[in-house]
């Protein structure tokens, strides 16, 4: 019997005897509230198989002869809301899940079952459409299953936002960190500070390559309109992705200040920088214009960003202005503060009450620590381990993803690389596939606090596409394993073997870059 080859890893799965056929008179049955989903698969078989799949309504949640039924009614509560249960026998293929989102996962789980041409983008002919005989029962370990762009560093055309979005949802990850805000570039359009990106938006050169300084007299920039962002939303949402926004602030704020200089201790003149690291300026945290302007712009990224989470940054704050400025000075005399990491954690919480007024949840990177957190704030942790820790002990939900084994654009091979910085650590495959994301001194119900995991690329390295995807793939999938799968099945062999066998294939009909370890050392785009 073939192996079945599914990553992230299914929680069970029996494969049965023989094979289900799509063929050109198969028919897809759904209710009222599986026909999304029915119609998301109908696209997804259509195309490669050129059968046309009619999708049909069949209120009585009962399969017929050769059709896939996605239903929701008599399935295990237990499944949650995120699982579903596959049976895929000759005669047909039934999906049972609670809630739509489940019978998405069971969708790509399908996919996945299904010869990798099934991904091409036109008709193939000559190709078995077979899927093995199985039942899978399966659900998610964590429910926060991200991945981060930065797009600050570089951009990526919403066509490439789109894709990663479709790659994640094949690999059953659920959270887009969607990182907007830089030094070197502020890429969303806000339309009561229109300088933002007129001017905040645009850089007169990028670091060379490899290089964190030597500028390569190139100009750089774009943003997203808000009209772009409105739709990639809701094309994330359609694929049961929620598009967590991050505006940094108080620090990594320079193309702000280059726009808005006043909202600067110095009052500039500033740059968006051509340099990569930290940078000394950051928003004045004595001035209450400060607080109007950032409310003013979280005001319109709230009403493009419906999900419960935004991201404030809160990261590598440099805090050599705030000490020189007077009106920070004041600021903290004022509100009785200890010190500048105490305006520092003042910040963050006057951001945290004006995010939860509006109905929302903060969230930071393990920075807001510093100082005090703000009382009800996530902390996504990346400098190791130990902030999210503390975090949780605090009581507070956590987010890991460690630079240890999350940081994808850190390098995957140890041979020496003139286009990486040297202080970045080798974090191969089989490194991010041993990650953990529960430490194993929490009790388990501190470990509830443990939302899930991220996969983060940092783009200032990252130029192209096709280096962007040459340094996600295969390791979020790694990744989303572990997001996703329980905590016992981590045998890296197996997880190669399925890795090589299942999910590859299929990206490289998409055409997706994946990296490919071997004599040459893979492609780097
Ligand atoms: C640290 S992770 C940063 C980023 C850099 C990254 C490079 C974090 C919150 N801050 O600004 O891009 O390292 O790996």
């Amino acid at each position: 019997m073939q192996e079945i080859c599914i990553v992230p890893r299914p929680q069970q799965l029996t494969p049965l005897e023989g094979t289900f056929e799509l063929g050109c008179a198969t028919r897809i049955l759904v209710s009222e509230s599986t026909r999304a989903v029915g119609e998301y698969l109908q696209e997804l078989l259509q195309t490669a198989t050129g059968y046309p799949l009619p999708v049909m309504e069949n209120a009585d949640g009962i399969g017929a002869y050769h059709t896939i039924l996605l239903t929701t009614s008599k399935a295990d509560a237990f499944l949650g809301a995120e699982g579903y249960e596959l049976s895929v026998t000759p005669g047909g293929v039934v999906l049972r899940a609670p809630h739509p989102a489940g019978l998405f996962y069971g969708v790509q789980s399908l996919r996945q079952l299904l010869p990798p041409e099934i991904e091409s983008s036109t008709i193939v002919h000559g190709v078995a459409w077979v899927a093995p005989a199985v039942t899978i029962r399966d659900r998610p370990r964590f429910a926060w299953r991200g991945m981060m762009l930065d797009t600050g560093r570089h951009m990526f055309p919403p066509a490439f936002i789109k894709r990663t979005i479709d790659l994640m949802a094949m690999q059953k990850m659920n959270v887009f960190h969607w990182h907007l805000t830089e030094d070197q570039g502020w890429r969303i359009e806000i339309k009561k500070y229109p300088r933002l990106t007129a001017t905040g938006a645009w850089r007169a050169a990028s670091p060379q390559v490899g290089e964190m300084e030597e500028p390569n007299g190139i100009p750089y920039g774009g943003f997203y309109t808000q009209r772009q962002i409105h739709e990639i939303v809701a094309y994330a949402t359609s694929r049961f992705i929620k598009v967590v926004p991050e505006i940094e602030m108080p620090g990594h704020a320079v193309a702000a200040l280059a726009s808005y200089p006043k909202l600067g201790c110095t009052g500039g003149p500033y740059a968006v920088r051509t340099s990569w690291g930290i940078a000394e300026d950051v928003f004045c945290a004595g001035n209450e214009a400060t607080f109007a302007f950032l409310e003013d712009v979280l005001g319109e990224v709230l009403a493009l960003f419906p999900g419960e989470f935004i991201h404030i940054g809160g990261d590598e704050c440099p805090k050599q202005r705030w000490k020189a400025c007077p009106k920070c000075q004041a600021a903290i005399l004022e509100h009785g503060l200890k010190d500048e990491e105490g305006l520092q954690s003042y910040f963050v919480q006057r951001m945290e009450r004006f995010l939860n007024a509006q109905g929302r949840r903060m969230i930071g990177w393990d920075e807001i620590l510093e100082g005090g957190l703000a009382p009800n704030a996530t902390v996504m942790s990346w400098r190791g381990m130990q902030g999210g820790l503390a975090a949780v002990q605090a009581g507070h939900d956590v987010v890991m993803c460690p630079t240890s084994h999350c940081y994808l654009d850190y390098p995957q091979t140890q041979a020496a690389d003139e286009t990486l910085p040297d202080w970045m650590d080798y974090t191969p495959l089989e490194k991010s596939y041993a990650f953990e994301p529960v430490p194993s001194s929490l009790t388990p119900a501190e470990a509830t606090h443990i939302l899930g995991a991220q996969a983060n690329l940092w783009s200032e390295f990252i130029p192209s596409e096709a280096r962007a995807e040459a340094m996600l793939y295969p390791r979020a999938s790694a990744l989303a394993e572990r997001m996703w799968s329980d905590a016992g099945s981590r045998d890296f062999e197996e997880f190669s073997r399925r890795l090589g066998q299942g999910l590859l294939p299929h990206l490289e009909i998409l055409g997706v870059n994946f990296w490919k370890a071997g004599p040459t050392g893979g492609k780097r785009g």
